[in-house]
């Protein structure tokens, strides 16, 4: 079955013009490698300049990354949740194919993945210096020498870095979670982790030698909360009720009732506790101020290799692991297959990439790591389930053969092409959405029967394979037994009559 989805996978690849390698890449590849500089961007919504998903929202470091590269306008996550997302991105490899869909295990914990050659250590055997700091995998355990198997060089850890000695917002249901945490604090900007991160990072930029090529990986933890500002970041957007999202009260009386298992009892609010608490705008807030921090970070580095002189030898690339609710569908956090949960930032920009342009085609987080050995010039690995995205960076209107597909938990799975997001769950029940129509997805389709031809034409992308949870599987977990029609959310089952926990 795996080695079916992966011939179609090269027929599409072929298929998209894969084959037609940048010359700028082709001429360097006899000459030098460009550097690699990886960012990572911890639940990061698109709520970012280049995505347009916050009409007010201020990162001006990415809108300029953005003018001088390509920006994915419609990239998805492969798993809306950390440990998943990061374990697909680096192996390209789908959780559906792996069974990794919770905050455990960790990928080297499986035999199946032990000795799997991950992104940075393609580059490494191919010459490359592999330096990370900040949050790139969910976590490494296994010490110092797990740690160097993975990269060369370690700078500090993720992390929120100052904060509160208490709580700044009331208990929060479900278990007051440290971390569900926000609002204005006073600090020093240099006492957040992730300036600590980007400093190191800008430091390897300014010291590093110009050999050997450099893999940087720079990983920001915000705007994942706590999201803590200082009055100046939360200063950039209104204090009134323009920065809220559009929401839609009776949104989820469409969607199915499974919809409400995958994220059935978690830390994160639901949108009626952060409006009875009055910390609906406070969170938007912080949330926004936070993207404008950790973009600001951005903007030091891409500062730092300005004035290296290797913008013009350096593949940068961003991206973010998984989105974020503020309150659409009636929740806070991830944890689902829409498109507040999926859609993220993917940027590219230098050496092979078409500056300014903006591309409309389904991309997949796991195509990062052959479009990065691509663009490099690196020997092609027949073993990744992501698609070169090479022929939309040097054109964004190159075609692409198949949609963005997004699972959580085994047997549900969002599948977005360029007009529609598909979303089918364990117990088959169904949502459909006209993007063109309906950006934010208030009404579903799938019980229309004038769909049923789009319905059919996604359902012919659900994963062929579609592997059990992996043994270690912990945090954020679902099954579903079909044959009681009851899911089992960790460990706990829920029946039909349940009612929605608050
Ligand atoms: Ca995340
Ligand atoms: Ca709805």
């Amino acid at each position: 079955m795996k080695r079916r989805t992966l011939l179609r996978s090269t027929g599409a690849a072929l298929a998209s013009g894969l084959l037609a390698r940048p010359a700028r890449a082709q001429g360097r590849r006899a000459a030098r490698r460009p550097n690699i500089l990886f960012i990572a961007i911890d639940d990061m919504n698109d709520w970012v300049g280049p995505l347009g998903g916050h009409p007010l929202v201020r990162t001006p470091s990415l809108d300029r990354l953005a003018a001088r590269g390509t920006t994915f306008r419609n990239a998805h996550v492969q798993s809306p949740l950390c440990n998943p997302s990061r374990a697909s991105l680096m192996l390209s490899l789908r959780p559906t194919t792996t069974g990794i869909y919770g905050l455990a295990p960790w990928f080297r914990a499986l035999p199946a993945w032990r000795d799997r050659v991950a992104l940075p250590q393609y580059f490494r055997a191919n010459g490359y210096r592999t330096f990370t700091a900040g949050k790139i995998y969910h976590s490494v355990p296994g010490g110092p020498a797990q740690r160097a198997a993975e990269f060369d060089v370690w700078g500090p850890p993720g992390g929120v870095g100052a904060k509160p000695a208490q709580k700044l917002i009331p208990p929060t249901p479900m278990g007051n979670h440290p971390l569900l945490d926000w609002g204005v604090f006073p600090h020093q900007d240099e006492d957040k982790q992730d300036f600590r991160v980007a400093s190191w990072a800008v430091e390897q930029l300014r010291t590093m030698p110009t050999d050997p090529p450099f893999f940087l990986a720079v990983g920001f933890f915000l705007p994942h909360v706590p999201c803590y500002a200082t009055q100046k970041w939360f200063d950039l957007y209104p204090d009134d009720d323009r920065v809220l999202p559009p929401v839609k009260d009776d949104d989820r009386d469409d969607t199915p009732r499974f919809s409400w298992y995958l994220h059935w009892r978690l830390p994160e609010p639901r949108l009626r506790w952060v409006r009875e608490s009055n910390q609906w705008r406070n969170l938007v807030r912080s949330y926004l101020a936070c993207t404008s921090f950790m973009d600001a970070q951005i903007g030091r580095l891409l500062d730092a290799l300005a004035e290296s002189g290797r913008a013009d030898d350096t593949v940068v690339v961003v991206w973010g692991d998984n989105g974020w609710h503020l309150g659409q569908k009636g929740i806070t956090g991830k944890n689902t297959l829409w498109e507040p949960s999926t859609r993220v930032p993917l940027i590219f920009a230098g050496p092979g990439v078409q500056a300014a342009q903006r591309c409309a085609r389904p991309a997949e987080l796991l195509d990062i790591y052959p479009t990065l050995v691509d663009l490099c010039g690196l020997a092609p690995r027949d073993d990744l389930e992501g698609l070169s995205l090479v022929p939309q960076l040097q054109n964004a209107t190159a075609p692409r053969a198949r949609p963005a597909i997004t699972s959580h938990n085994p047997g549900n799975h969002g599948i977005r092409s360029e007009r529609w997001r598909f979303i089918r769950y364990a117990d088959a029940s169904e949502e459909l959405y006209d993007h063109q129509n309906d950006p934010h997805e208030w009404k579903n389709l799938a019980g229309d029967p004038a769909f049923a031809d789009v319905l059919e034409a996604h359902r012919r992308h659900l994963p062929a394979v579609d592997q059990p949870l992996a043994p270690g599987s912990a945090d954020r977990i679902l099954t579903y037994d079909k044959a009681a029609d009851e899911a089992v959310w960790e460990g706990t089952r829920i029946r039909r009559d349940d009612p929605i926990p608050e």
